[in-house]
């Protein structure tokens, strides 16, 4: 690729992920056939599921209790301005009308375009929408041999037969994008999952289908799996970037030490995606990170220039988990006050403190204490450069102490009490 192109892709993928990096907080959702099993969306490769043993499944389903309305309404309440549904997970189960296979929602009990509904029920909130695709399907006949879950090509008769297209899977694959982004208005993410081994890049057609997907919107940002897998999520590939390259890292289960990079230390879009209880389809089980743990983790990953996805895993009657809805609406709780804060918000120019994070937003500097201080809390190298501070969650006005006469204090500015855990301050920084 010349350097000229490489830069106008750059470019573009700085243009069009700028509202990804002013709303830094979405919602994931997992949901499909496993929620019955309800032990996690990779059932029925963990435990060998046939075909046949996984369609009472299919055919079982009915969500009756299926309220995207619901849905949005706590992701809003939460915070949240993005989600993203799977569209289609490994399962190959697609929760739209897909023209192309009767593996779908509409021919289950339910008779719903459950993506349609969401996609209505979130745009109404005012959320920006994704869709999550995979790429692994166990269901189609031209891919799944699901022997070895990972790398069924490896037993596949038709990928030995036909490596370059797998026969007719990669017709298919690209069709239900293109179906995806053609008969249901504007999609703002397109996320798919994932690339392994030998499977990467043309060996999708990446750059045949990144053509199509930017042809139909281009607006719309994509992953970078079509060009990595889901531990190596965390990387973009910035000096030499492919069509399919992406315009977000997507590092899973894990917020990089220093956010994501170029080469040359410019700052990436990239977005942590985590989940609530350690399984992305729905468990009933599972132990469930806190809202401090998930308000800690959006600090964090927004004080490295970040996004957080935060998981949940709807039933097989399409409810949200009643735990899940508890800390969504305790993260929203502190949102409310803090999300200044957070909206926005970039990595200061300033080394990590000791005491929790910094975020800043122009000449706004945002300090998340997370630890009750023993004593005065430093606020390192600040002496002389904050003109007021205020509390955020009230308003109120914070004294600013002089920095302390011991020589390696001189520097510092202080603030002289100590507050409870997860505080958040402006303080206008004439820096
Ligand atoms: O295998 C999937 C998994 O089920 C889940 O969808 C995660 C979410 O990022 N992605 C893959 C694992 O990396």
């Amino acid at each position: 690729m010349t350097t000229k192109a490489a830069h106008s892709i750059i470019a573009q993928r700085t243009e069009r992920t700028k509202w990804f990096q002013e709303d830094r907080f979405g919602m994931f959702i997992h949901w499909g056939l496993y929620a019955i099993p309800a032990r996690g969306e990779w059932v029925r490769s963990m435990e060998q599921i046939s075909v046949e043993d996984y369609q009472p499944y299919f055919e079982e389903f009915n969500p009756d209790q299926y309220d995207p309305k619901q849905w949005a309404r706590a992701a809003k309440q939460a915070g949240m301005k993005y989600a993203v549904l799977t569209a289609k997970h490994h399962d190959g189960f697609c929760l739209f009308d897909s023209g192309l296979t009767a593996y779908k929602s509409t021919n289950t009990q339910a008779k719903r375009d459950l993506v349609r509904e969401f996609l209505d029920a979130f745009r109404a909130e005012g959320l920006k929408v994704g869709l999550y695709y995979s790429l692994i399907d166990w269901h189609h006949p031209d891919y799944p041999a699901y022997g070895d879950p990972i790398h069924p090509m490896r037993n596949n008769e038709a990928f030995k037969r036909d490596p370059e297209t797998f026969g007719s899977y990669l017709t298919y694959m690209h069709g239900q994008v293109r179906e995806l982004l053609t008969n249901y208005g504007r999609i703002d993410i397109m996320w798919f999952d994932f690339s392994y081994g030998e499977m990467v890049g043309e060996k999708w057609q990446a750059t045949k289908l990144m053509e199509m997907i930017r042809s139909l919107q281009p607006h719309i940002i994509v992953d970078n799996r079509l060009d990595a897998s889901g531990e190596q999520g965390g990387s973009i590939y910035s000096d030499n970037p492919q069509l399919y390259s992406g315009d977000f890292a997507s590092p899973e289960q894990i917020i990089p030490p220093e956010g994501v990079q170029d080469e040359a230390g410019n700052p990436l879009p990239w977005e942590a995606c985590i989940t609530l209880n350690n399984d992305w389809g729905y468990n009933p089980n599972g132990h469930y990170k806190s809202a401090k743990v998930i308000v800690r983790k959006l600090v964090e990953c927004v004080s490295k220039n970040g996004n957080l996805l935060v998981n949940i895993g709807p039933d097989a009657k399409g409810a949200i988990p009643q735990k899940s809805l508890r800390v969504l609406a305790e993260v929203g709780q502190w949102m409310s006050k803090n999300r200044a804060s957070i909206y926005g918000c970039v990595k200061a120019g300033l080394d990590k403190p000791e005491w929790g994070r910094y975020t800043q937003r122009g000449n706004k500097l945002y300090a998340h204490i997370f630890e009750e201080s023993i004593g005065p809390i430093n606020l390192r190298g600040l002496n002389g450069k904050i003109k007021r501070a205020r509390l955020l969650a009230d308003g109120s006005e914070l004294h600013i102490s002089k920095p302390w006469s011991a020589k390696q204090y001189t520097d510092d500015a202080f603030f002289n009490f100590s507050v409870p855990e997860h505080f958040s301050f402006a303080l206008p920084d004439e820096t």
